[in-house]
């Protein structure tokens, strides 16, 4: 019988200690596997000392006791003194003034959220020291040791000082107060608001925990297609709950608002931003927001977009309509992000269209607007040149937004890992100010001295266990913070950091997972939407190619209008023969792409009609190099896979098992992809697909007539 119980519990710890069902996601604290480094650790960290007493303290702490227990397998003690190989976390003020003097240079010049990680010998005591102005920062700082310890990385002689480049490091979440997410692909929101504000769920503080660890500070609760009802006072009671658990972690609560809200929930006739009563109504509500949510961060608005209302409705521009909510929060020190998502199919190409509204406004938004820019013209495309707005409104901060759900992305299925993604962004020269004006410096309000600047993510979180559904979601939604945070970092350290904490840190094991990630982007883009191709997506819920719709209830909703393939060729002209898009680039950047024998293949037909026989730089024709590209985005997958087969051993059977589904999904899709795609084009040039590939596996027809009625997200 004893013998039995021995076994179950061995078994249960066992157990235990193997189940990942990705739920800690990069903060999984498991015990240190290389013996040296262990013991260093367990030396050097032998207790602990957090003399502040703030809730951000005491998430400090309980940080501590979360992580330092699992990884160094003891109990460290808290002491309420600096004693020998004790780790200190505490603000300047609150340490010795021999201590403070000795750190003053270091940490004088960091930023309120920056902080100093440093070993240092005082008063004879070897400690190792976190330290900064405030205690949020010192939050930063331990999840940053923290980072270095999961990665099994020595700590013995440490100095690193940092501070975030970004000022608002922000997720949107587009969650319906229904809990439906929209383009959400991990289940249900995690916003319980039917039991909120009474039920606290502790994912709340897990999420607040991992959005801390990488420097995220902002949230925006509700999907920008807003309901008012968020606004009312219940509702605001539940999000003020959502608040009092994010607060401790430096984060702060925003909200969509709709723009006729005074219409919908405060009984006026209008919501016309130049109305008096529509201006007070607006005022009020600020008031009363602040007085339940002290810290609120403010509004996002999506307006005129899409069936959305906004000031245009009246006559009136988008910086009336910013600047009536600006208003309204400044007396708070709220903001206001205004998207500068806009289009209409009755205007010009859709690509020209936010520059045409927006452009003309620089200068209008009052100082506590930031305008909200997606990446590309068009829609989070899994290749876009970059937005020309982004160096084309130099008196106004501009906020980036990014996707991190990956509604165009293979959406929950798809492994890709989105940081090259976000470099390439970026890393792009404007030369809106001269060569270097890259976007970088632009959303971190360097090149035109904004002290306002933010980049955001709309969030790929829902209620699956492991947050994001696919386990590599969690890579995109960990690189947006260390991006925002640091936009000079690389997206290969980043994934190296995330693999190590998330997976482990056997080497064969990091670098075949690296390699995957970092090729996974570029895999994606070939068989989906090769050469420049884009937005030849399923309508309506955009999952599979589709690049033969033409009938959507919008020109600009088909495929069709982006691709123009005809007999005689394929892409869209956006030089001076065509729409002229490329006009709203800076010639030094314009230059890069309007000439179609010199222009970068990855865009040539996102600005070029070109013929079918076009010569490519490899030598092939246009049409046979689309047809490589195809397959070659299908061998990347298959490449994926065997990659991952290769490290069975080295991971759990759950989330081992788990991904190689997914990839079983993605090469299905993306043999889907490329067959599909082709045999629409050759049904519209008139040409075979090359001998040497394989020929589609089904007719033309057979990709026009399946459906997804329930496709996820719509
Ligand atoms: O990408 C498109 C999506 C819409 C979304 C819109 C936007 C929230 O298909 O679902 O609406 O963009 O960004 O506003």
């Amino acid at each position: 019988m004893k013998k039995a119980l021995l076994i179950l519990f061995i078994f249960l710890c066992y157990h235990h200690a193997q189940a990942e069902d990705g739920y800690h996601a990069w903060l999984r604290y498991t015990p240190i596997s290389q013996p040296a480094i262990l013991s260093a650790y367990r030396s050097q960290l032998a207790s602990c000392y957090v003399p502040g007493k703030s809730p951000t303290d005491t998430a400090i702490r309980n940080e501590l006791k979360l992580a330092l227990p699992g990884m160094l397998q003891q109990s460290v003690s808290e002491t309420n003194s600096i004693q020998n190989h004790t780790l200190v976390c505490a603000r300047m003020q609150l340490l010795p003034t021999g201590l403070q003097q000795q750190l003053s240079s270091l940490v004088q010049p960091l930023d309120s959220n920056g902080y100093l990680l440093k070993t240092i010998s005082y008063a004879g005591k070897n400690i190792t020291i976190i330290t900064a102005k405030s205690d949020i920062a010192i939050l930063y700082g331990t999840f940053a040791l923290l980072r270095i310890m999961q990665q099994q990385q020595p700590i013995s002689n440490l100095q690193q000082q940092s501070s975030p480049t970004v000022k608002l490091r922000l997720l949107n979440h587009w969650d319906n107060l229904t809990r439906y997410v929209e383009r959400g692909y991990a289940g249900i929101s995690i916003w319980n608001w039917h039991t909120l504000p009474t039920y606290i769920d502790p994912r709340y503080t897990d999420y607040a925990r991992l959005n801390a660890s990488i420097g995220i500070n902002g949230t925006v609760l509700n999907n920008v297609n807003a309901s008012a009802t968020i606004l009312t006072r219940p509702w605001l009671l539940k999000v003020a709950a959502i608040a009092n658990v994010l607060r401790p972690y430096g984060i702060k609560v925003y909200l969509s608002a709709r723009f006729s809200a005074p219409i919908e929930i405060g009984g006026l006739h209008t919501a016309d931003p130049l109305n008096d009563s529509v201006r007070t109504w607006w005022q009020q509500k600020a008031k009363e927001i602040y007085t339940i949510i002290p810290d609120f961060g403010g509004f996002l608005v999506k307006a005129n977009s899409e069936g959305q209302p906004g000031p245009q409705s009246y006559g009136r521009t988008h910086a009336d309509g910013a600047n009536l909510l600006a208003d309204a929060l400044a007396p708070y020190s709220g903001i206001v992000m205004w998207r500068a998502f806009v289009y209409n199919p009755e205007a010009s190409d859709r690509f020209k269209q936010a520059y045409e509204e927006f452009t003309p406004l620089d200068g209008k938004f009052h100082n506590n607007i930031l305008v909200q820019v997606k990446n590309g013209p068009v829609d989070f495309q899994p290749r876009e040149p970059i937005s020309p707005l982004l160096g084309a409104m130099p008196k106004t901060p501009l906020l980036l937004e990014y996707q991190l759900t990956q509604e165009y992305l293979g959406q929950g299925t798809h492994l890709v890992y989105e940081a090259p993604l976000f470099k390439e962004v970026l890393e792009t020269d404007t030369y809106a100010n001269g060569k270097n004006s890259t976007v970088a410096s632009i959303v971190d309000g360097e090149l035109y001295h904004h002290t306002l600047s933010g980049i955001t993510g709309v969030s790929n979180i829902g209620n699956e266990r492991n947050w994001t559904n696919h386990p590599f979601g969690q890579a995109n939604w960990y690189a947006l913070g260390r991006l925002a945070w640091n936009p000079q970092l690389h997206a290969d350290s980043i994934a190296t950091e995330w693999i190590r904490q998330t997976f482990g840190c056997n080497p064969q094991l990091v670098n075949t997972i690296q390699q995957m990630m970092l090729q996974s982007r570029e895999t994606v883009v070939q068989y989906m939407t090769p050469l420049g191709l884009h937005h030849i997506m399923g309508n309506g819920h955009h999952y599979g190619p589709a690049p033969w719709s033409n009938h959507a209830p919008r020109p600009d909703w088909d495929p069709v209008y982006y691709h123009k393939a005809d007999r005689y060729g394929i892409g869209f002209d956006r030089t001076a023969t065509g729409s002229n898009a490329l006009a709203q680039y800076q010639p030094a950047l314009a230059q890069h792409y309007s000439d179609s024998s010199t222009c970068d293949p990855h865009f040539l037909l996102w600005f070029h009609h070109v013929s079918w026989q076009h010569k490519m730089p490899s030598g092939k024709t246009l049409w046979d190099e689309l047809c490589y590209q195809y397959n070659a985005g299908v061998k990347g997958i298959e490449q994926m896979q065997q990659q991952w087969t290769s490290i069975a051993g080295f991971i759990d059977k759950e989330r081992f098992h788990q991904v190689s589904m997914l990839l079983d999904i993605q090469h299905q899709e993306a043999i889907w992809w490329r067959d599909a795609c082709l045999a629409y084009f050759s049904s519209v040039n008139k040409l075979p697909v090359p001998a040497q590939y394989p020929m589609p596996a089904h007719n033309l027809e057979y990709y026009q007539q399946l459906k997804f009625p329930f496709a996820p997200g719509n």
